[in-house]
């Protein structure tokens, strides 16, 4: 049987989350370096696989799939290895939720909004869009209080064990802790700061570290 594929590049948070699911399940993969944001865009081969030009794509025995939350979700049904999603129902459509607020807010705000208006393009010599780092600075906090208010004083956010929530969330956690103010923003929430140092200490985290 082929190796599942993963179309990307490992500086992709969406990327690095189906990473993650895979070294969590012990999925032997290759992934397909494909830059999107490349000059010129994603290329035609790449847009017969993903329609709307984005990271990540997967296969897996003539299977293809975009969209992270399907993909890791997939990944976690289709292979052995520890489960990524709780059971219980409630559990479940937290962890369900925080891939939402991931998705719809920490993406948006603290990767785009902070990250990329203030290191990327600090580091290409660009200035940054005031508009959205206004925003962002207004939503920053609003996004980590949400994620602290789910955490409590758990270890993990939808249940006991890891989940496919802390997979989505950690890549754009790591892209907001590259950004000084994100950091004393984030070192304001104990529950996130003991989370943070749990999963950085995992195997899957650092076998997906970015490597541009
Ligand atoms: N909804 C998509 C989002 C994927 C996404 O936005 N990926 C980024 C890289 S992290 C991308 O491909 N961006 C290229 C672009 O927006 O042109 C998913 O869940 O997979």
């Amino acid at each position: 049987m082929e190796k599942p594929r993963l179309f990307g590049a490992d500086y992709s948070v969406y990327v690095r989350s189906a990473r993650l699911a895979l070294h969590e399940k012990g999925v032997d993969h290759d992934l397909i370096s494909v830059d999107v944001f490349a000059p010129g865009g994603p290329s035609p081969e790449h847009l017969v696989r993903h329609p709307f030009g984005k990271i990540p794509v997967f296969e897996h025995d003539g299977f293809r799939l975009y969209e992270t939350g399907a993909i890791t979700r997939y990944i976690d049904e289709a292979f052995a290895g520890p489960a990524l999603q709780p059971s219980d129902p409630q559990h479940r459509a937290r962890m369900n939720q925080v891939i939402s607020i991931a998705d719809g807010y920490l993406y948006p705000h603290l990767v785009w909004g902070l990250y990329v208006e203030l290191v990327s393009k600090a580091e290409g010599g660009e200035l940054p869009d005031t508009a959205r780092l206004e925003r962002a600075r207004e939503l920053a906090p609003v996004c980590l209080k949400a994620l602290s208010d789910i955490i409590g004083s758990k270890a993990w956010f939808a249940d006991d064990n890891l989940s496919l929530a802390d997979l989505h969330v950690v890549p754009m956690i790591d892209y907001f802790l590259k950004v000084p103010e994100g950091r004393n923003m984030f070192a304001e929430h104990s529950g996130l700061v003991r989370w943070w140092e749990r999963m950085t200490t995992r195997d899957s985290f650092r076998q997906t570290l970015p490597t541009t």
